[in-house]
């Protein structure tokens, strides 16, 4: 209903290429292999900012960026990872590859790494061995994961505005917000919900009025049990009432049984009860109706507004502030703790499979072993000697012969090329 949609571009660094040198040292002319690893790649991460109500920042298509990692240098020394991205939106906003959902923000995961930065590839000092004194080969860096993704927000809201048809709800959001809201002098006049945003002394939150409420709403009269749904996640609700009303406690009464009748209890919610249209009865009259209410209604505050003449307004948005910012705080101190679930593409990294992509043409996947091909500089006689060592030692070149590869074959892993057994 209230949805904010766009769409950008994420681009996780690329792993710095590992280094290939030797030590310098006096009177040799050349000493033992100090090639030092790249550095990771930069990743990109989502995080809830509680500052943000919107998508706006990301509405003219963007391309955010991981930084590269450092190559690595001489004297074994790594290279610097690249800094991390942060894709920072607003609660409640889902990331979408696709059909794919990748992830939704709305209660639990605050921050969640959507795209990986490539791994740093390893210099040569990483590969001296007994037998191997000398080798010349180190690896590339990765690129990194690159996605074209689709943010959606289904807005929640901060404050949601009850009470029975023609109460009011659409007038007060007229007059506290940017929402221009239809309203008119019979009940349903709303019939779906608004949401506009308020600011009061420099504080922002958003406000959503709903259709109005009528005895069965939680079980689905009048569409009742969907307008409450927009509710379910608000933190803060304000009940109007129409001051006017012959039975004010029973207005009230009538819309809290539906608030806790409904799937989730919402009566529970922080609640202001509100008497509109103030201006429309008597000094006495009101002092009635705030009589009749707060014996119905307990300790719950108790605000008198006038939407026409704006009388009460400020106070009544500074007590919703003050409840919201309190139930920010709240949210914010249970999901402090959270730790950064990172998401898992594939299930068995070590997993590989060869086919046959037509004659003498194989394709080798598997992610640790695409991995390898892609850090491989084919450059270097070193680097590839050591490609074919892991086909041997993981077993993919036995693979390979049982289903009939031959000398000179071409096999493919990745985006790399090489030929069998030549
Ligand atoms: N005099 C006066 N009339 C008001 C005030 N606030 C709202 N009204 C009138 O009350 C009527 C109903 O207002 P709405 O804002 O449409 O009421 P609602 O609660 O949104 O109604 P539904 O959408 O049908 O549930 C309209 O005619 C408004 O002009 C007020 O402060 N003073
Ligand atoms: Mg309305």
């Amino acid at each position: 209903m209230f949805a904010d949609t766009a769409t950008i571009e994420v681009k996780a660094g690329k792993g710095g290429d590992g280094r290939l040198s030797f030590r310098h040292e006096k009177y040799r002319a050349m000493g033992g292999p100090d090639g030092g690893d790249g550095g990771r790649g930069g990743d990109i991460i989502v995080r809830v900012d509680h500052n943000l109500n919107t998508l706006s920042a990301y509405r003219n298509s963007r391309i955010i960026r991981g930084k590269d990692g450092e190559a690595g240098g001489g004297n074994r020394m790594h290279g610097a990872n690249g800094e991390e991205a942060v894709v920072r939106v607003p609660q409640g906003t889902q990331v979408w590859e696709g059909e794919r959902l990748i992830i939704d923000l709305s209660e639990g995961d605050q921050e969640t790494i959507i795209a990986k930065g490539g791994r740093g590839g390893f210099g040569n000092a990483h590969f001296k061995s007994s037998t191997r004194q000398a080798p010349r080969n180190a690896e590339l860096g990765e690129r990194g994961d690159a996605y074209q993704l689709r943010l959606e927000l289904k807005m929640v809201a901060d404050v949601g505005l009850v009470g029975l048809p023609n109460a009011g709800k659409s007038t007060l959001l007229s007059v506290i917000s940017n929402a221009k809201p239809e309203i008119a002098d019979y009940p349903f006049t709303t019939l779906v919900p608004n949401l506009g945003v308020v600011d009061v002394d420099e504080y922002g939150f958003l406000v959503a009025d709903i259709p109005g409420l009528i005895e069965g709403a939680s079980q689905g009269k009048g569409l009742g049990d969907e307008f409450l749904r927009h509710i379910e996640r608000t933190a803060v609700l304000l009940h109007l009432i129409d001051a006017r009303s012959e039975d004010p406690a029973a207005d009230y009464n009538v819309i809290q049984g539906e608030l806790r009748d409904y799937q989730v209890d919402l009566s529970a919610k922080p609640q202001i009860i509100v008497l509109t249209k103030q201006e429309t009865v008597d000094a006495e009259q009101l002092k009635a109706a705030e009589k009749a209410v707060k014996k119905a209604a307990g300790k719950i505050p108790i605000f008198v507004i006038s939407a026409q003449t704006h009388a009460g307004l400020l106070p009544l948005l500074r007590a919703a502030a003050e409840l919201v910012k309190a139930a920010r705080i709240r949210h914010e101190e249970e999901l402090a703790n959270a730790a950064v679930p990172v998401i898992d593409t594939v299930d068995q990294p070590d997993f590989w499979r060869v086919t046959a992509e037509g004659e003498g043409v194989w394709r080798v996947t598997g992610e640790h072993i695409q991995g390898f091909a892609r850090r491989t500089n084919f450059e270097q006689d070193d680097a590839v000697r050591r490609l074919r060592d892991i086909l041997v030692k993981t077993g993919v070149a036995r693979e390979l012969r049982r289903q009939g590869a031959q000398d000179g074959d071409i096999i493919h892993i990745d985006d790399t090329e090489l030929s069998w057994l030549d």
